[in-house]
């Protein structure tokens, strides 16, 4: 590997003595240990593989020591750590101690923020740029986004923003026609147009030269001025992003290296509020990902030569959770016809594709914008249907208003399936869903529902689109239990429980049941007998099955895949306290109040002591406390 251009280069500096036929080869290096790295450990590699020329490009043309650059969500960052110190690290990528799949400031100063969420860039790339503004520095600020991501709400209102106050940032459009599906709505379209328009700024300036050139009295000049414009905007569609204060430049092929030095070196040249528009293609340089986008966006390990992918246990237990949850949903929309569905641009994630292809006509991608899938679901339910929104638990964060204003103080019925509930495993803490029962249950009228088997999510579904108002049902990227625990018909605020035993009582929440379960049969044949409940529902919780729990049992300890502040334990005290029962005998078994780093979700349910070990060695503590 000696004759590897990429061993020669040991930091962004390097990049400087740089041929374009030496970045060009760079580049095939860098695609080639991406490629090798995501087959090993899994990985964002669409996204990285259409960005590898961007990043070159940007680090050869800026000095991000001390200028900034922000990617937005950060899973198209690899070359960038590549490039910035991190080869060893990326080897073990997205597992323990290796780096993370996103920016993250903690492995290094070329990263400012550690990302996951879309649509954020532009705003958090505004405020370092004034941030420069208020030091009197020239160092220059960059934001790189999606077109997909330019949709966001957040994205434009930040756009919006830094055209008003004239900030000096470069916005890098990667236009690349794909969030992780195609992108949808107007801006796409829009986009879609723009692709094939002539390059905006250079074919504006020479409108602008042939006119000048025309000998013209003072007034003939003031009288072409407004012709000028006229003819500018015939000659050159004006980019919408002008109107927000930005000057705009390109469409320039991101592939194309000669093309695109040229261009960011110009954009070094200028200040202000500008905005280059690139040209991308996800996957480019591996062929089945260049094909398949969607499929390699987020890809588990693949064997390289033939870009199959390799089925591990983990990933064939990911989705399983979505299946059931879109088995169940397509069952009922068979027979119900007011129920629609809309996804924030996860149709395959959230397993919605599934019913899109059945009821085209009732499905709605309404591209990464949560806040605006959360409040045209109450406007559905409004107008009589019944909305379900499919989205993973952290990106619901995105919509915490729309959920309170929208629909709980309207008290509609919309039903969330809240996906990715729990820890995530190698995306880490930007991705866990660890909060969503803190986020939803503080809200009047709210039901908040966690299924331990099939059985329990069907009747859930059931109930939930029945209801007269707004529910949600969280489940994991885990496994669906082989056989369902109980047959116990699911009722709203009833737990459910399994097996009884004297010596203390674990209720346990959604997924983590399967663990009580594990953790008292091992218990079992220490001769410690439990009682384990499905609680089935955070809210409401069930008051009169904690009063006999609590008055039955020395202790009770609540078991969660869930953050401990606020969480389904926290209910549970609450729920204690309002009774005037005895809440001290209440414990708690949650995730710990800190960020959890990336892992396999067994390793970090395990490191959170929420594993069969961590339940079984929590009760033997009580156990030892209360006798
Ligand atoms: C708020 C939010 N919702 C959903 C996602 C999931 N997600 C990750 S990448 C992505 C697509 C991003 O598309 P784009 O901005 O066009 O970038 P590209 O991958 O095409 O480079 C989505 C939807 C997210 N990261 N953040």
């Amino acid at each position: 590997m000696a004759d590897r251009l990429l061993d020669t280069i040991h930091s962004p500096q390097d990049l400087r003595r740089l041929s374009v036929a030496d970045l060009e080869r760079l580049a095939r290096e860098i695609r080639a240990l991406v490629t090798s790295t995501v087959a090993e450990h899994g990985g964002h590699l669409a996204s990285n593989l259409g960005v590898v020329d961007l990043t070159l490009v940007l680090h050869r043309a800026f000095d991000f020591s001390r200028d900034h650059l922000v990617w937005d969500v950060g899973h198209q960052c690899y070359a960038h750590k590549i490039l910035t110190g991190r080869r060893e690290g990326f080897k073990r990528l997205r597992t323990s101690g290796g780096v993370s799949g996103f920016p993250a400031p903690a492995e290094s100063p070329y990263d400012p923020f550690r990302t996951g969420h879309a649509g954020a860039s532009i705003g958090t790339a505004l405020g370092l740029a004034l941030a420069e503004r208020a030091a009197g520095s020239d160092a220059r600020t960059v934001a790189v986004i999606g077109d997909g991501a330019m949709a966001n709400g957040l994205a434009l209102e930040s756009l919006n923003h830094a055209g008003g106050v004239g900030a000096d940032l470069l916005v890098i459009l990667n236009d690349n026609h794909m969030a992780i599906s195609p992108t949808v709505g107007g801006l796409a379209r829009y986009l879609t147009r723009m692709r094939t328009a002539p390059l905006y700024d250079n074919l504006k300036q020479e409108a602008r030269e042939v006119l000048d050139r025309l000998p013209l009295g003072e007034s003939m000049m003031r009288a072409i001025h407004v012709l000028k414009d006229a003819f500018k905007e015939a000659v050159v569609p004006e980019h919408v992003f002008e109107r927000f204060g930005f000057r705009c430049f390109g469409p320039v092929d991101g592939h194309d290296m000669e093309a695109l030095l040229e261009a960011m070196e110009e954009m070094k040249q200028l200040e202000g509020p500008r905005l280059l528009h690139i040209h991308t293609k996800k996957g480019h340089g591996f062929a089945p990902a260049a094909e398949k986008p969607e499929a390699w966006h987020s890809a588990r390990p693949f064997t390289e030569q033939n870009g199959q992918l390799i089925a591990e246990p983990e990933a064939v237990e990911a989705g399983a959770w979505t299946d059931a949850a879109m088995d169940e949903l397509l069952a009922m929309a068979t027979d119900d016809k007011r129920l629609v569905a809309i996804t924030a641009a996860m149709p395959e994630g959230t397993g919605l594709a599934r019913f899109a292809h059945r009821f085209p006509g009732r499905f709605f991608d309404v591209g990464i914008c949560e806040s605006h899938a959360v409040a045209l679901a109450a406007g559905l339910a409004k107008g009589g249907l019944r909305p379900v929104v499919a989205v993973y638990s952290t990106f619901l964060q995105r919509a915490y208003d729309q959920l309170f204003h929208e629909v709980a103080l309207q008290g509609l019925p919309i039903l969330c399936l809240v996906d990715r509930a729990g820890l995530v495993g190698a995306d880490g803490p930007t991705h866990h869903g660890l909060y969503d029962i803190a986020y939803l249950r503080h809200w009047p009228g709210v039901t908040l529902a966690a299924p331990a088997d099939r059985h329990e999510l069907a009747g859930m579904l059931r109930l939930a689109v029945d209801a007269g108002g707004p529910w949600a049902i969280r489940y994991p990227r885990d496994a669906v239990p082989p056989t369902n625990f109980s047959e116990e018909p699911v009722q709203v605020g009833r737990a459910a429980v399994l097996r009884r035993g004297k010596d203390g009582a674990l209720v346990a929440l959604g997924t983590s049941v399967a663990v009580a379960i594990e953790a008292a049969a091992r218990l079992e044949a220490e001769g410690v007998h439990l009682t384990v409940v499905s609680a089935r529902f955070a809210k409401p919780v069930d008051a009169d099955g904690l009063a006999e729990w609590l008055g039955s049992h020395p202790w009770v300890l609540t078991v969660e895949d869930h953050t401990a502040p606020g969480g389904f334990g926290s209910a549970v005290l609450e729920a204690a306290e309002a009774q005037g029962l005895d809440a001290r005998k209440v414990h708690r078994a949650a995730v710990p109040d800190a960020f959890i780093e990336h892992d396999t979700r067994a390793a970090q349910l395990a490191a959170a002591g929420l594993g069969a070990d961590g339940i079984a060695e929590r009760v033997r503590a009580l156990v030892r406390r209360t006798t």
